[in-house]
């Protein structure tokens, strides 16, 4: 791995960015439509606003090359992952980036590489961090997930410790997904995306185009909904997803999944144990080659979306908003829209949804989180992506 100059912001303003802290480190970044570098470098914002023309104050922090993921520890302190290798650990509110070695070798390739990154409920007291990436092996690439210590002093990952691999690995570069989130239950979620290889994510010998459940050691739980289907099917939590790139649970413990959808048909879904979404059986859009698929609406056997977007903003992540600093929005889900170059606000009621407002980013928005205080933190995608600080404007 190599240290990467990092473009830092000196910020003008003392923020009291962290003195509130309510410690939920929701996660959220993932990747999947082609990363286009920006073409002009977006130098770190002194002052004033980072974004033009959205009804929030936004702050530039500093920058980072294809970030990929971004995830608050417990000291307010975040984790950023870079798509070629690197885990960076950003102090606030200065934004300085260091680099964590000890991170494994990935397959950086077209949308592979270091993926997400999430810290254990009880990362206080026992230092474990979760990861995703590509990583190469017998067949071709798979997503795999590992987690180790983290000696933020030593600046050093130890301990890594494979816990979870797609299979079977598969040629090409894309459709990982693997994005990984807690539970309240406690158990390791992961999303695996079915490789651009359509029918893996409706066949159980797989773990492919499916949404994975594990407790935190790796190990299989006794109650999944497919335990008695063999090892491979015993993870499988839902099925029949394309490129999950945002999975996130609410404060009633329901958890909502956001994919891309082939030539349309983005989805947002409520995941039930056992379910079944259907792809590539129906999406409510078509192959890229023009290929129909039919709609959701032809088979109701499989669970329908309940938002789908045509035409699509490529969603990268998702959270559901716990904090009030943002008062009005508790409670709503974010995702970030990568082709969209949006931060889509989401009502979700019951087991409804509806989208109920988009912002005009400006950037590829590869990753959203919450902040400590309650501010919403952004990641753009790309070769100068900015991590950006929104939050209400004052008066
Ligand atoms: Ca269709």
């Amino acid at each position: 791995m190599h240290l990467r100059p990092l473009t830092l912001t000196a910020l003008a303003s003392s923020m009291l960015w962290l003195s509130a802290c309510d410690g939920n480190a929701t996660n959220g970044a993932a990747s999947d439509a082609p990363t286009q570098a920006q073409t002009a470098s977006a130098p770190a914002v002194a002052a004033g606003d980072a974004i033009e023309g959205v009804p929030f104050a936004s702050t530039a922090v500093a920058t980072f090359n294809e970030p990929w993921a971004l995830a608050f520890l417990p000291d307010g302190s975040l984790l950023v992952t870079e798509k070629s290798g690197v885990l960076k650990h950003v102090t606030l509110p200065g934004g300085e980036a260091h680099e964590i070695s000890g991170v494994p070798e990935v397959a950086y390739a077209g949308q592979g590489g270091l993926g997400d990154v999430v810290p254990h409920p009880q990362f206080a007291q026992n230092g474990l961090v979760y990861f995703s990436y590509a990583e190469d092996g017998d067949g071709g690439r798979g997503a795999a997930v590992a987690r180790a210590r983290l000696d933020a002093d030593a600046g050093a990952l130890q301990d890594v410790e494979v816990i979870w691999r797609q299979v079977p690995k598969v040629s090409g570069n894309g459709h990982y997904a693997h994005r990984i989130a807690f539970g309240p239950d406690g158990m390791l979620w992961i999303s695996s995306g079915d490789r651009q290889k359509f029918d893996p994510a409706q066949d159980m010998t797989s773990n492919m185009g499916k949404l994975v459940r594990l407790n935190d050691d790796g190990s299989v739980p006794a109650d999944n909904p497919f335990a008695d289907q063999g090892e491979v099917a015993a993870q499988v939590w839902a099925l029949g997803l394309r490129n999950p790139l945002g999975i996130a649970f609410d404060g009633d413990g329901k958890l909502w999944e956001i994919e891309m959808g082939p030539a349309g048909g983005d989805e947002f879904n409520l995941i039930e144990r056992g379910g079944n979404y259907g792809y590539p059986i129906v999406s409510n859009g078509d192959h890229y080659d023009g290929r129909p698929i039919p709609d959701h609406d032809t088979r109701p056997e499989f669970i329908k979306p309940l938002i789908t977007w045509t035409p699509v903003i490529s969603p990268s992540s998702l959270m559901v908003y716990s904090g009030t600093l943002f008062p009005e929005w508790t409670g709503n889900a974010f995702a970030g829209g990568l082709s969209g170059q949006t931060l889509v606000r989401i009502e979700l009621d019951g087991d409804t949804a509806r989208e109920a407002e988009r912002f005009a980013m400006g950037a590829r928005i590869r990753g959203v989180t919450q902040g400590p205080d309650g501010a919403l933190w952004v990641i753009e995608d790309g070769a100068d992506g900015r991590l950006i600080r929104l939050a209400p404007r004052e008066g």
